[in-house]
């Protein structure tokens, strides 16, 4: 499988020294020559062009000083002018905004200030007329510590005691009146200790991520069906998929017997305790059952798809895990996966002064790594600020761009 590089002719300010690309095939072209919006239904997302969009800063259709849905519409134009199949929305939905909407307080609502269902809809709709896709942040690892299901969990009220990972700590060695200390070493991704005691219960809860965005418990079998459940309402509203967001955190290991959870190793790294490279994250990230909801989201999808018909369904999967886990998300030949694992090389390993010789290695190191599988396809995410500032690579079967942490100004019409 030998790369073809193509650089769109618009390329102007690109930094990659693409005029030392001669170790390719290379070849100057238009990017509306992209035969990306074709292909047959279950194979649409294969020569596909994602870009990403975060609402807020986006496009602002009513002089408020933040981006909106109608915001989005009013650019359509520009992505079907760029050839986007498709573009994913940075999480919409209701928020205190903690963490610029990833702490999201109701999966079933928008976020006011982007506006109603309706417009989602007519967003959904128009988009859709210009047969581009429309995918969705989807934030399953925590809730907002507003969201009703922890309120409710705090509470203990019955049937959500469990929807999040309690733990009530460990004992005070020397005052039994004092509160617990911390169940285990774990830091947080934003620093500190990953568990915050609940004055309301009593107990600590974790938090791979802020205080604010309690972490969900797996483990319990109604939390994987509400939040399939809210996957089934999106897809109902006509979207193509999801982008899973923080996918290594979602499983943390079992509790032992005992209930207790293990610390995880030093990592030599850092004397700071505070900091997450502190810790050798062994038990909370890429769990095996971290793997197996991703296929099981995968199946939902599929099935939908089965049930109403349409274009297959689509998992972009968030990890910046070592590559060998990152290809399990893939799935294998028996069970599917995410059909766009994200590839972050191209952001990690590539800078201004990368070689043509760079560039091969990179895209090399995703390709020999690839299972086998005849199914996948390789992707490229790229953070480039101005969307034609991209290199397509194309393989001979095809290829699968996404334009990653896109920061345009917030406009205002
Ligand atoms: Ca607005
Ligand atoms: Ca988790």
């Amino acid at each position: 499988m030998i790369p073809l590089i193509i650089l769109s002719c618009f390329v102007h300010e690109t930094e990659l020294k693409y005029e030392r690309c001669t170790l390719f095939s290379l070849t100057f072209c238009q990017a509306r020559s992209v035969q990306h919006k074709l292909g047959d239904d279950n194979g649409w997302w294969k020569s596909a062009i994602f870009y990403q969009i975060y609402p807020r800063s986006f496009m602002d259709s009513n002089g408020d000083g933040i981006g909106d849905l109608r915001g989005i519409m009013l650019r359509l134009g520009y992505l079907d002018l760029n050839n986007i199949t498709g573009f994913w929305l940075s999480p919409i939905f209701e928020s205190p905004m903690a963490d610029f909407g990833y702490d999201i307080s109701n999966y079933y609502t928008i976020q006011p200030e982007y506006g109603t269902m309706a417009d989602f809809d007519a967003l959904v709709k128009e988009a859709n007329e210009r047969h581009m896709e429309v995918i969705l942040d989807f934030v399953p690892n925590h809730t907002s510590d507003e969201h009703e299901w922890f309120k409710k969990s705090e509470q203990r009220i019955p049937g959500f005691e469990d929807f999040y990972v309690w733990h009530p700590g460990r004992p005070h060695p020397n005052d039994s009146d004092a509160q617990p200390l911390i169940p285990c070493n774990w830091v947080s991704y934003f620093r500190g200790s990953a568990w915050q005691w609940s004055e309301v219960r009593k107990e600590y809860y974790l938090h791979q991520f802020s205080v604010k965005q309690p972490d969900l418990n797996y483990r319990n079998p109604a939390v994987v069906e509400a939040m399939k459940d809210v996957m089934r309402f999106w897809l109902r509203r006509g979207v193509a998929g999801f982008r899973i967001d923080a996918v290594p955190a979602l499983f943390e290991v079992a509790s032992d017997a005992d209930g207790q959870f293990p610390d995880e190793p030093l990592s030599g790294n850092t004397d700071d305790p505070d900091d997450p490279g502190y810790l050798v994250h062994i038990y909370t990230q890429d769990r095996n059952e971290t793997l197996d909801m991703v296929y099981q989201w995968r199946s939902v999808l599929d099935e939908f798809q089965k049930n109403y018909g349409g274009r297959e369904r689509i998992i972009m999967a968030e990890t910046y895990s070592p590559i060998d886990i990152v290809m399990k998300y893939y799935g294998n030949e028996t069970v599917p996966g995410a059909q766009i694992p994200f590839n972050f090389h191209f952001i990690t390993d590539l800078n201004k002064d990368s070689t043509a010789q760079d560039i091969k290695n990179t895209i090399d190191y995703w390709i020999d790594h690839m299972p086998t599988t005849d199914t996948i396809v390789p992707n490229w995410v790229k953070n480039e600020a101005v969307l034609m500032d991209h290199i397509i690579v194309e393989s001979k079967e095809s290829f699968v761009l996404v334009a990653y942490n896109i920061q345009p100004e917030v406009i205002q019409i």
